[in-house]
Order: C-alpha cells, then structure tokens, then sequence
C-alpha cells in the first residue's frame, strides 16, 4: 500500500560503526512520519505514546495512562505499526530498534508464543510454566510442516532435512545470553544467564529428533541419558533449581535412511567444588539427595546410609530439598534409566556404594596429635564420642556411623592406608622419601580433594558407560545432528576460576557464531556480486589471543605460575600485569585482580585459587590408595587420573602405582577440549537457538524489560538483526535520479546494498513524493490528508 511502507528500515550496508543505533533507523525523516513512539522512562524501561504533535525541537506524547508530556524530538524511537505486532521474526519490523524488539519478544511471551526468529537465529524466552507447544501432535505439524510459526521443532526439521540434502553433519548451538552488571540496567547485583532454558530447549530438539529418526529404540536411550546426566551433573542453585554444573555435547548418529543409529556424549568442565562444598541455599548434585531418600532397605544396609542431614557435605549449606520434587521417585526413575542405558545391576550398586563413599568422607573429622598440630582422622570409636559433643547427632544412627571403616568397606581399600592417606603425605625428594604429617588445613583439603576426585572419575565413568550403550556400529555410514546445551558467560561480583574458563569458551563459541554468520553474510554478498572484502566483520580475536597466545597468554602463563612450586595467586597476578599489560584487553587491576575486555563486556577476576584449580592435583597418596582398592571403579578412577596422553604440563612428579605420571593441567585440558569443540562443530551447519530469562524470581508471565535488554545486547541478537537479509527496494537509475553518491552504494546483481543513513534519504524523497499524490487525491475526496 501507499501509506504502510513496512519496507522501509533495513537494507543499510554494515560498515563498520561504532554506535549500535545503526541497525536501528531513528533519522530525522524516520521521527517525522512516525504517529507512535517509544519514550525511555527515568528507570530506563520503554512506554509507546502516540504523537500528538512535533514542532520543531520539541514533540508532545500522550502516554497511555493519559499523561501528556514534551520530549525533545531527537529522542523519539520510531514504533511499528500495530499490524506489526507480534511478528514472527524481528526482521520483519520496520524499525528494528531496542524496545520494538523487546516489546515484539512481550507481546509474544504474553500469548505463550514463546519462540521467535531473529534473521537466522532461534530466541527463546523461558515461559517457566508449561506450554502447550509440545508433544506427538506438534511434532507432526512441524513434519508436515502444516505448523510454521518459530519453534525447537522447527530448527530440528530444518537441521534434519539439511542433513540429509546435503550430506552436511549439523550442529544446534544452545546458548544464553550473559548478564553483566555494569550494563545500562543493573538488575540485582549479580545475576547469571543461569535458568535461561537450554537445557530443556536441548532436551525439546532430542524430542523431535528421536520422534523423527526413531525406529531403532536407540532413540530411548538416548532420551533417558538426560535423567541420568541431571541427577549427576545438575544442582539446586540460587539461580536455577536444575542447574547444569557441565557443559554438554550430544552428537546424534543418523543412518543413510535418516533413522538414528546411536550417539556420543561429551562433558566439558563438571563443577567439582560443589561435591564439598555449596553455598546457604544450594545443594550438591541431586543424586545425593536422591539417593537418601529412595534406596531400598536392603541398599541403605549395604552403604550404611542414613539421612541427607546427617551428612556434613549435604548439610552445610541448610538446603535439603527442592519445591514440587520428590526425590525418592527421581531415584526410580534415575535406576530406570540407568538399566535402560545398559548399567548393570551391579554397576549401579557400584556407583551407589561411590556416592555413599562420598558422603561419608566428608563426615570424617581429625583431631590433633601432637604439639605441632598435625593431625589424625578421629577413630571411629572415639568418632562416636567426639561427634556427640560437636554434632549432636541422633545416638541411634551413631550407631552405625562408623566414617572411616564405612568409606574403608565401600570403596574396599585397608582402613589404616586410608587414615595414614588422610593424615600423612609422602613426599619425594630425589631418591628418597619423606613422610610429612598433615595440618588440619591440610587433611581437610587431602580429603575433599579424594572426595572431589571420586566423584568426578564417576561422572566421567559413566558417560563412558552410556557412550559405550549408545555408541554407533563400525560401519558409520550417515550423518550427524550435534546438540550443545553449555554454560554462557558468566560475571558476578566476585569472578574465579570457573568464570575465567567459562568467559573463555564463550569467547570461542561466539567467534564460532560471528564467523558463520560473517559467512552467510558473505555468500549473500556474492551471490549479488559484491565485493565483500569492504565489508568488515565484528571479531573477537584480540579477546582470544590473549587467552591463547604462547607464550605470553593467560593460558600460558597460568600454566607456567602452576608448575612453580613458589608460585602464588599473588605471583601469578603479577606475572599476568608484567607481560599482559599492553594488551588492549587486559587491564591489571590491584593486587589479586585483573580484568579481561570480553565480547559482552568487562569481566574482572580475582587470581584466589586459580593456581590450585588449575593443577587440581590429586596426591600420588591418594591415587595410590585407589588403586590398591578391591573394588573396580576405584580402580578404574587411579588408572584414568594416571592415563594422561597428552604434554605433561603442571604439577610435581607422581610416582604412583609404579608408573610416573603428569597432570594436565585443567585450563590446558579445557582448552583442547574447546579446541576438538570448535573443530567439530566446524564442519557442520550450525543452528543457533539462544534463551532468554525473562525474570530472575523463576516465575511465569513476568517480563523484565532491563533484564531482557540486557541480554539481547550482550549476546549478539540485535547485531545479527542488523546485519540479517536485505531486503530490496530501488533501482540504480533511481538513485542516480535521486543524487545518491556511488560511493554510498553497492550494486548486486538483485540487491542493493546501501551505507548507513541513505535509506532514510532516499525515503525522506519517496515520502516528499507520495504526501504530494496523497494529498492531491485526498483534496479530490474533499477531506484533508
Ligand atoms: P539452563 O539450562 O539455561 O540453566 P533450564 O533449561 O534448566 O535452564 O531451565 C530452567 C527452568 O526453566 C526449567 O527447570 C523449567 O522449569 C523452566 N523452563 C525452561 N524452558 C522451558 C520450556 N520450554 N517450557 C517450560 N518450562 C521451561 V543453567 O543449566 O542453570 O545455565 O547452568
Ligand atoms: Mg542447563
């Protein structure tokens, strides 16, 4: 039509600028036809007004309450029309600025239409509730493709049939979006994109990829590797009540007939502090507490187990349950899972007795021996009198809590090898051997790290166990969907370790998303004949350099600190400022900390533990006494921490179970785990699917305008909006016509691409144009346009 030009804002050419209002078309000519505007309120939420007047400078709004105000005309943002509410994909808009997207992503959310496109991506915002989007009969509308508005579903026909047409392996890339603090809207201090719904939106794509390669039954297993997967890897946080502490890559195996054949699963980085450690409000991995409260009789017996409060790891952070979760029927269906993925009977027993082994280490108390305070595991008889006095624990499961020999029986090594492990180091100078008596701090942190260790070697165990279920015949003759549910970046008051790794993946994962999208970009570009070398393209490079460069990187240089048997969080900080300093994304800051220039923003780090998370050595004690233990899976834990194939690294030498072994460290193992990522998902077409937490109390219909702002901008969203398909509009000869410079402009073969601003030139000429037939027509009818 005439009046309605939803063609208008978009084909601009993305040269390089560095405000982001670019994708957004706000010129003077753009304010001047608009009748709605979007008005920033003090707290920096967004309210549409209807535009009463604009003289001058100055426009006067009407808001919705009836409040008319003046605002200075500059600062008005074009709304869309309201046929436009609700879109499908934002690039539909005809002005794609910040609170048009959010309140398109609003309308949307508050119909339960939770999905929409951004150009090539999928957003997802978390309803927190159940919708009704799912199930057979959905699954069959998106097949038949009867069913075409956004959805999981939809990306995962698309990643199926392009599999299949083109004989491409296929990735879908789940993230969130970072949160970061020191963005234009604070919301509580410190959030994490934590809870944003990747790991049910991965969880929705297996739905439709077992609906649809089924067959085989393989497809069953692969399902219920998720209940297995979360009672192990996932906890009750602050943020998320099922919150995934690892990341995950499942790559589902497809036949030449398109059925599914069998898959791979890989972890990336399980949070092992947790196991000894979490904070008022939190609580360990679910299985713990599931395994409390559902093991048979007969079970509880076996692992002398009692109740999750009388163990000290479970009851430090006073948190034992979860709203609306029974985790005694988690425990079935846990068991369930693990017969259907081909656990045996007795391997479960196994892995209960290690869990159960867990907990009892961390009721293990020491008492001091002599006057230099070192110290001993208390003996389980005078355990019994020593814990009446401190832990007030019920006589009648006293009992029966004998820590030492319990953890002694259930992983069925000697008792006193296990007190002497806890209580005395060996350490090797040369060719002698010295025997060191520990500290409490350092009995403490010998037993927790056993703990940690145990429980790790078990994580890792059975996604060997479930690969070895799940793995696909000799003779691999398909193709592959690869689905990534991983942790986003991550900024919080005080950032560690963990941060550090995680902000490092993000910055791989996004360079892998601006690259793909630079591609896209690129090959639409060709295909109109446009010379792309003049289109520059965001790159986190720099970013990334300084993690990995060698020698001088982060990566580098934490190493290197890690393998000094002086070296210091304060040295390693140090070190970081002497040779990091003129980079342009790393600032020293005072003493411990240092921040990194991220993709979505600045992230300052504090170096406390970063040497020790690092090497995250297990003493050749420790290892020792698993090895010597009779049962099999501690075994097999000693044999995979002293397999390690690649660089020694970090760490003293081992002399353990005969054989010297060096430890990766984690940063490094980290690394080319990113790195074999990156390769893999390099050859696939990648499916992007970003989620978005609307509200940070979990709760449904809630719908925080900063909050979601703020995510949008960090994750890259609104960059690919920007830079999404162009649409078409004039001929060459009118822009000749019109005194278009040639430099403003490149020609394609069926598109043109303009720079920044001409559209709203051109437009401003085009709606000169039609106001004069408008108003010659309108004159006719006798009323006033
Ligand atoms: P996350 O994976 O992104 O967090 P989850 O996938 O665990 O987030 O989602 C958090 C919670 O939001 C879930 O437990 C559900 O209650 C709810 N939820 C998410 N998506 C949906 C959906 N499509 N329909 C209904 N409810 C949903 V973390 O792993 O913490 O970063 O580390
Ligand atoms: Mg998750």
């Amino acid at each position: 039509s005439l009046t309605d030009d939803v063609d208008s804002g978009a084909a601009t050419m993305p040269l390089p600028q560095s405000d982001e209002r670019r994708w957004s078309d706000t010129s003077a000519y753009a304010r001047k036809k608009i009748l709605q505007s979007w008005i920033q309120l003090p707290n920096g939420n967004w309210e549409l007004g209807k535009i009463l007047s604009t003289s001058g400078e100055e426009s006067v709004i009407s808001l919705p309450e009836g409040k008319v105000i003046k605002v200075i005309s500059e600062t008005l943002v074009p709304a869309n029309p309201d046929i436009l509410d609700g879109v499908d994909d934002l690039m539909q808009l005809s002005y794609l600025n910040e609170p048009s997207v959010l309140y398109n992503l609003n309308y949307r959310y508050n119909q339960d239409m939770i999905y929409t496109k951004a150009g090539p991506v999928l957003v997802a915002v978390n309803p927190f509730k159940e919708v009704p989007l799912y199930g057979n009969r959905y699954i069959e509308a998106y097949r038949k493709k009867s069913n075409e508005s956004p959805h999981v579903y939809a990306i995962a026909d698309t990643a199926i049939r392009e599999m299949i047409r083109d004989e491409v392996n296929q990735s879908i890339i789940i993230r969130c979006i970072c949160i970061h603090e020191s963005m234009t809207y604070s919301i509580s201090s410190s959030s994490g994109e934590s809870g944003a719904g990747k790991t049910e939106t991965a969880k929705i794509a297996m739905q439709y990829l077992a609906a649809l390669g089924g067959g085989s039954g393989i497809e069953y297993e692969i399902l219920k590797t998720n209940p297995i997967l979360e009672a192990f890897g996932n906890a009750k946080t602050l943020r998320n009540d099922n919150s995934s502490r690892f990341g995950k890559l499942i790559e589902i195996h497809f036949s030449e007939s398109g059925k599914i054949s069998g898959a791979q699963i890989q972890t990336f980085l399980l949070e092992k502090s947790r196991v000894v450690q979490c904070a008022e409000g939190e609580r360990s991995y679910h299985i713990f507490y599931q395994l409390c409260a559902g093991a048979s009789p007969a079970l509880r017996e076996k692992l002398n187990l009692t109740s999750a409060h009388e163990y000290k790891y479970l009851g430090q952070s006073n948190c034992y349950s979860i709203n609306g979760v029974d985790d005694a029927e988690r425990f079935h269906t846990v068991k369930e899972a693990l017969d259907i993925v081909h656990v045996s009977k007795e391997d479960q027993e196994s892995v209960f007795a290690m869990l159960a082994a867990v907990l009892w280490l961390g009721n293990v108390s020491f008492t001091v021996i002599d006057n230099e305070n070192h110290v001993e595991p208390v003996a389980d008889e005078s355990f019994l009198f020593h814990s009446l006095g401190s832990w007030c624990w019920k006589q009648e499961c006293l009992l029966h809590n004998m820590c030492l020999s319990t953890v002694a029986k259930l992983i069925g090594c000697n008792i006193n090898e296990l007190t002497l492990t806890l209580s005395k180091r060996n350490m090797r100078v040369r060719n002698d051997t010295i025997v060191q008596k520990l500290t409490l701090p350092q009995a403490i942190d010998a037993r927790d790290a056993l703990a940690k260790s145990i429980y790790s070697c078990l994580f890792d165990w059975l996604v060997e166990q479930i690969n070895k279920s799940l793995a696909v015949g000799k003779r691999r003759t398909g193709r592959s969907i690869s689905i990534l549910d991983i942790y986003g970046f991550e900024s919080f008051d005080k950032n560690s370790f963990e941060q550090f790794c995680i902000n490092y993946a993000n910055e791989r994962l996004q360079q892998h998303f601006n690259r793909h999208l630079f591609k896209l970009e690129q090959e639409e570009y060709i295909q109109d004949g446009i010379d792309w070398t003049r289109v520059d393209f965001e790159d986190n490079q720099n970013c990334l350099s300084l993690f990995e460069k060698k020698p001088l990187g982060l990566l580098s240089l934490l190493d290197e600190e890690s393998t000094f048997p002086n070296g210091t969080d304060l040295t390693l900080a140090n070190k970081l400022k002497q040779h990091l300093q003129s980079n342009s994304c790393f600032r020293g800051d005072k003493g411990k900390l240092f921040t990194v220039v991220h993709y979505a923003g600045e992230v300052t780090y504090e170096t406390t533990g970063f040497l020790e998370k690092n090497r995250d050595l297990l003493h050749s004690d420790s290892i020792q006494l698993l090895s010597s233990c009779s049962c099999l899976l501690p075994q097999a834990f000693a044999s995979s921490m002293l397999i390690q194939s690649e660089k020694p690294v970090v760490g003293p030498l081992y002399k353990a179970g005969g054989a010297d072994s060096q430890r990766l460290s984690v940063a490094t193992k980290f690394k080319s785990q990113l790195f074999q990522l990156m390769q893999r998902l390099g050859n696939t077409t990648p499916h992007f699917i970003r989620c978005i937490k609307p509200n940070n109390i979990q709760s449904p219909g809630v719908y925080e305008q900063g909050l979601v702002l703020q995510q949008l901008r960090c994750c890259g969203v609104l960059e690919v909006l920007c830079k999404g398909p162009y649409k078409r509009f004039f001929i060459i000869a009118i822009l000749h016509q019109f005194n278009i410079l040639p430099e403003m402009y490149q020609v394609g073969y069926t598109k043109l691409f303009f720079r920044t601003g001409q559209i709203g030139v051109l437009e401003d000429t085009r709606n000169r144009t039609l106001h004069g037939i408008l108003r010659v027509q309108s004159s006719f009818r006798g009323y006033q346009a």
